[in-house]
């Protein structure tokens, strides 16, 4: 099973650790074969090296297009060591082994992602590397075959220890790499070309993503898992550098990219406090340490062991606030060095710093594998504005109630169905999470705004000159009128519902102010 190694071709974009490798396996008597970019770097190193070109007695051609088609080539990666018949082809017409190809493929992805023009994204669609790679891949029984610089460490160690050999055990996880690579290469070409078109939902879906990094544990210790980024460049947990603390779990990422995004709905400064995917506190205002004591004091109980992400500059005196209170993890753009400082004694602290916020309007797409299937769909980019309200009751909102409306829809927005959101000053003060009553979210919310007041010492439930949004239209008075019960002035929700005559009677009995947005938020 070990193949001894005297023929290489090496073909890379990127030519990182290139002249390493090819003094290693030169200094193992093996012969070098590569293509002109290649080939130059590892000549100017000193080493010798034939071109393709020599090699096949075919040049280039096509401003390299057709450069390593060649039977030559092929033949010496494909030919079967163990068959007559192939080591007769290969006499027959001249045909070299080749045992060990080495390729990166002209750098697509990074085109794209640069912004370039359709021309020069056709141009990096890499024909001869795939090939190879495939070829290689394929007759894995004789052939080596690297698709990334970071696996030449793994094949140097085993020549090293196997006197220039390969192990088929290695032949076979590189070959699986290999494909791996090939399939996601093509998956990147196909899904621009499909956006290019416009397709968004095209008949053969593809994606592909880079293991980031394997997790201790799934949702549960007993299911093992993995993160993985996308292509997509979006500020958030797949991007972000963890400045310290102990490594991310499956739940810490899921509950800090809920965080994350939630905190970008807001032009001002912004915090949310999540648990489980769900916020328990969620603030706005002008300063982060004033937001702070807002977000926190919605729930301070279930924010022990919570995750929190600003949308500004952390600052010290947030930091100082935050050293107060157990947390997981905690997420920002950017992060002052003194508010680093601080937060580094919590050793255990997750601390993400990703640069720069996501857009919360720009369009995407969400994913949810189902058995057999997946469910592909828009993200839920919906904003609603105070253009897009429509008053229902014969009492207009406040200036006052209407900023609150708009920040309380816009947290619902990221709270699990059914959800009911009170608010006040620019702070969540009850929230009614993932019942599969309207009405029981209503109750829980404002059960959560009258607890918390009666823990903090104050005399009347939070709920009390709030406003409260709900996800979804109210499909009877019920829930409207719990609210109103416990103390709210003003709601914001979608409307539509066959019944909205009577809520919106009940509203008006009640004295409410209402608006519709005729947009809704379902989370699941
Ligand atoms: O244009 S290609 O599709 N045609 C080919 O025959 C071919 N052979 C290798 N691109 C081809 N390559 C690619 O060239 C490799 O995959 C590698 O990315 C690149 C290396 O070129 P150079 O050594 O000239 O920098």
């Amino acid at each position: 099973d070990e193949i001894r190694i005297t023929r290489a071709l090496l073909s890379v974009s990127d030519k990182a650790g290139l002249v390493e490798l090819g003094r290693f396996l030169a200094g193992h008597g093996v012969a070098l074969l590569s293509t002109g970019g290649s080939a130059k770097a590892l000549a100017e190193a000193g080493l010798t090296v034939t071109e393709v070109a020599a090699h096949t007695g075919f040049p280039e051609i096509m401003d390299g297009r057709v450069k390593t088609l060649h039977p030559k080539i092929h033949g010496g990666i494909l030919a079967r060591r163990d068959l007559a018949e192939h080591r007769d082809a290969m006499a027959a017409h001249d045909i070299a082994p080749i045992d060990l190809v080495v390729i990166n493929l002209y750098p697509f992805e990074a085109t794209v992602a640069k912004g370039a023009g359709y021309e020069d994204c056709v141009e990096n669609i890499d024909i001869g590397g795939p090939a190879m790679i495939r070829a290689a891949a394929k007759n894995h029984d004789f052939v080596a075959v690297v698709t990334d610089p970071a696996d030449y460490e793994a094949l140097m160690a085993e020549m090293k220890a196997k006197g220039g050999a390969t192990s088929l055990g290695l032949r076979r996880r590189l070959a699986a790499l290999a494909y791996a690579r090939t399939a996601s290469y093509d998956a990147a070409i196909a899904r621009w070309m499909q956006g290019e078109q416009q397709d968004r939902f095209p008949r053969r879906f593809v994606l592909a993503g880079e293991r980031q990094q394997m997790l201790r544990y799934g949702e549960n210790p007993h299911q093992e898992a993995a993160f993985y980024a996308t292509a997509e460049k979006r500020p958030g947990v797949a991007t972000a550098r963890q400045l310290q603390g102990k490594e991310l779990s499956y739940n810490n990422l899921n509950d800090t990219d809920a965080a994350f995004e939630l905190v970008a709905e807001f032009d001002q400064p912004a915090i949310a406090i999540i648990k489980h995917a769900n916020p328990c506190g969620v603030a706005v205002g002008k300063d982060l340490a004033e937001i702070w004591e807002r977000a926190l004091a919605c729930d301070p109980v279930s924010a022990f062991g919570g995750i929190v992400a600003v949308n500004r500059k952390l600052d010290a005196a947030l930091a100082e606030k935050l050293t107060k209170l157990f947390l997981e993890v905690v997420i920002a753009p950017e992060i002052d060095e003194k508010a680093a400082a601080l937060l580094g004694a919590k050793g255990n602290l997750r601390l993400l710093e990703t640069g720069a916020m996501p857009d919360a309007a720009a369009a995407g797409l969400t994913l949810k594998l189902l058995s057999g299937g997946f469910l592909l769909q828009d993200r839920d980019n919906g904003r609603v504005t105070a253009g897009d309200l429509r008053t229902v009751t014969k009492r207009k909102p406040t200036a006052r109630e209407l900023e609150d409306l708009l920040f309380a829809f816009r947290v619902a927005k990221h709270v699990k169905s059914n959800a009911i959101v009170y608010a006040r000053n620019g702070a969540t003060v009850g929230i009614g999470a993932g019942q599969m009553s309207r009405v029981d979210s209503s109750r829980i919310a404002a059960w959560k705004a009258r607890e918390m007041a009666e823990a903090a010492g104050e005399k009347e439930s939070r709920a009390k000159g709030s406003v409260v949004a709900s996800d979804a239209f109210f499909p009877f008075a019920d829930g409207l009128l719990a609210a109103a019960e416990a103390g709210a002035t003003a709601v914001i929700q979608p409307g539509g519902s066959m019944r909205d005559e009577d809520v919106i009677k009940a509203a008006d009995e009640a004295g409410l102010a209402m608006v519709f947005t005729g947009m809704r938020h379902f989370r699941h």
